[in-house]
């Protein structure tokens, strides 16, 4: 079963309120060391920073902004992001299958 911070896509819940024009520090784990799957992570509305990847400095090829990044199991992703426009926004992992069994979660942006 895969999950995000432990919990099952719910349409009903709210994961993670931000506030509009703020800048988010995220780190994003991969911590499937079972199946050792790579989880594509994507987020909705915006474009984000890759800062480390298990604290060292990315590749020149993963400093551009990006809407996804793949990440590999074990490691440690450290993203900067900014929510210009209020509203709800999806972040999920990319495998559809992933994500079509409850891999994803909301974002509401508030003004
Ligand atoms: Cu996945």
């Amino acid at each position: 079963m895969v999950s995000i911070n432990n919990k099952q896509f719910s349409m009903k819940r709210i994961d993670i309120k931000v506030k509009q024009n703020t800048t988010q520090i995220w780190k994003i784990s991969n911590k499937d060391n079972m199946m050792g799957e790579i989880h594509p992570f994507h987020i909705h509305g915006v474009q984000f920073r890759l800062l480390s990847v298990n604290g060292n400095t990315p590749a020149s090829n993963m400093q551009g902004r990006k809407d996804t990044i793949m990440t590999r199991p074990g490691n440690q992703y450290k993203i900067m992001i900014k929510f210009t426009q209020p509203g709800f926004f999806m972040y999920h992992c990319h495998n559809l299958e992933h994500e079509e069994t409850g891999m994803m979660g909301q974002i509401q942006v508030v003004p």
